[in-house]
């Protein structure tokens, strides 16, 4: 297989992973976020297992920064098959009358509005190939609030809205749509939300198996590897002893 594609928010967690995972199963990657080094570290465990990876550091939130990532890839690296918009965060668990405005318009910008960006600079070029396959990391967040999640799980409800409208705007072309939609899974996005609170964000994980980057990567690759008519839509992906986004049985 000789297909590219493209994870945004590579540096870490259930990016990072999928961007492993879709290398060794013989994707060439492109890998994207804001900090370099991780990233180059990324592409160096991408090599060591025989994986061809190019490197694109921006900031998602940034639209011409996007723009300029998508238009001005080398051109071996131009036909994107696979986008797996991935890059995203919280920040705070707070009361919604409480919650912190420059936390929200992160969240949103970067959830929402980044995730846009992405696809709008990249689908025209599948579109075109009538080949391609978007893959969104939306959360069981998106399915029901759970207490002071509100903006947090308004971000991923939207991930699912676009997500759905993306696969009916694409439904006279062979492009793929899939939301996949993790619980509980543990990477830096509880340090990210509790704003670098170690103790609370291990908290998190405490008294359950949470899900791993790796346990998703692995349906990522499903979807992605499905054969062509095969359009996995929807997965909701949950930790065992977890029942919806706040239903976790701790022991
Ligand atoms: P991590 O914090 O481990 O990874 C987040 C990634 O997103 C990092 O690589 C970060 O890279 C990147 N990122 C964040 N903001 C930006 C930005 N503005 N521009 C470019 N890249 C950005 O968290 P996860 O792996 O857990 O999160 C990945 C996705 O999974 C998110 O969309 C999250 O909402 C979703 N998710 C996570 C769940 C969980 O329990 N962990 C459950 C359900 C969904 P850098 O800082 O280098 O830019
Ligand atoms: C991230 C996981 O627990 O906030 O979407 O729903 S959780």
């Amino acid at each position: 297989m000789n297909r590219i594609a493209m994870v945004t928010g590579a540096t870490s967690g259930i990016g990072r992973a999928t961007a492993l995972r879709l290398a060794e199963s013989g994707f060439r990657m492109i890998i994207t976020a804001r900090r370099a080094d991780e990233l180059a570290a990324v592409a160096e465990e991408i090599r060591a297992i025989g994986g061809d990876v190019h490197t694109i550091v921006f900031d998602v939130r940034d639209r011409e920064a996007c723009r300029e990532a998508v238009a001005t890839l080398p051109e071996e690296w131009k036909e994107i098959y696979l986008l797996v918009n991935n890059a995203g965060l919280a920040l705070g668990l707070e009361p919604e009358f409480e919650g912190d405005f420059a936390d929200w318009d992160t969240m949103i910008d970067t959830n929402i509005k980044g995730l846009l960006n992405m696809t709008r600079f990249v689908v025209p070029g599948m579109v075109e190939r009538n080949s391609g396959h978007v893959v969104n990391i939306g959360s069981v967040a998106g399915d029901a609030a759970y207490a002071n999640g509100n903006v947090y799980c308004a971000t991923k409800a939207a991930v699912k809205t676009i997500t759905d409208g993306l696969r009916l705007d694409l439904v006279d072309t062979a492009v793929r749509v899939t939301n996949i939609k993790p619980g509980l899974v543990e990477t830096d996005f509880s340090r990210v939300r509790f704003h670098g609170d170690e103790k609370r964000a291990e908290s998190v994980y405490k008294g359950i198996k949470p899900l791993t980057g790796a346990d998703i990567a692995d349906v990522v690759a499903y979807a992605a590897l499905a054969p062509a008519h095969v359009q996995i839509a929807e997965v909701l992906v949950l930790a065992t002893h977890q029942g919806s986004g706040s239903v976790i049985c701790r022991k």
